[in-house]
């Protein structure tokens, strides 16, 4: 624990130092230093040497109110809430008029929670939600928030309807085939005429109208078919 230290014409003279005093969350500490020898108290939580947070030492300081977090979700958007992989995940946290961000978490469960320490990239695919929150050094946690979003791949994306049967009056979609899922896809893409593309978003469209409540799904997936087959 650094206690003080003297200052004389930009020349340290005096410092004092306590370590290893045993102190809980309840300990107060009483520190005397004279307003000629510190204008901030410096705070080295974890002992490395380097200061954490400093607190004002000549005035009434106290700090009540939670950091606030924002999400930087970044990819290529295929729709409101999809994304191609991957996807870069940015927190950026700040503690307005406070001591400062101690740490920001994230977590993909809301239970399981990991310290956020730079961009993360996701790029599986999937139906995500990330649920964040930061805590600043003074243990105000900030209410948690989350966000949803979905992590499309570009391979195996495009799907072309098959065995349906329209004749029978059911209008049923039996499955869908994938037809473009690998580099040989790209390589058939490109042999593909205009109207040979056409006919796949065609017959997606279609096939979309008959789906019902999974359209949502497949509409993102029929916008970055056509993004793909316009290039
Ligand atoms: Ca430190
Ligand atoms: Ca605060």
């Amino acid at each position: 624990m650094f206690i003080s230290e003297e200052v004389k014409v930009g020349q340290l003279v005096e410092s004092n130092i306590v370590e290893n005093i045993p102190v809980a969350t309840a300990t107060v500490a009483t520190l005397s230093i004279s307003p000629e020898k510190a204008d901030v108290i410096e705070v080295d939580v974890d002992g490395n040497g380097e200061s954490d947070y400093s607190v004002p030492a000549f005035e009434s300081f106290n700090d009540i109110q939670a950091p606030t977090t924002q999400i930087d979700i970044s990819g290529q958007k295929v729709s409101e809430k999809t994304y191609l992989s991957p996807v870069n995940v940015t927190f950026l946290s700040e503690d307005v008029n406070g001591v400062g961000v101690q740490k920001t978490e994230y977590s993909f469960d809301g239970e399981n929670w990991q310290d956020y320490s730079g961009t993360t990239t996701v790029s599986e695919e999937g139906e995500y939600t990330i649920y964040y929150r930061s805590t600043d050094w003074f243990g105000n946690v900030e209410e948690t928030k989350s966000v949803s979003f979905e992590i499309v791949s570009a391979r195996g994306f495009v799907e072309e309807v098959s065995d349906w049967a329209e004749e029978n009056g059911s209008k049923q979609l039996e499955r869908m085939l994938v037809t473009i899922q690998d580099d040989k896809y790209w390589q058939d893409r490109n042999s593909l005429s205009k109207a040979g593309g056409k006919s796949v978003l065609s017959r997606l469209e279609n096939a979309i109208k008959f789906i019902g409540e999974d359209s949502d799904y497949y509409t993102a997936r029929l916008e970055l078919a056509k993004q793909i087959l316009s290039q």
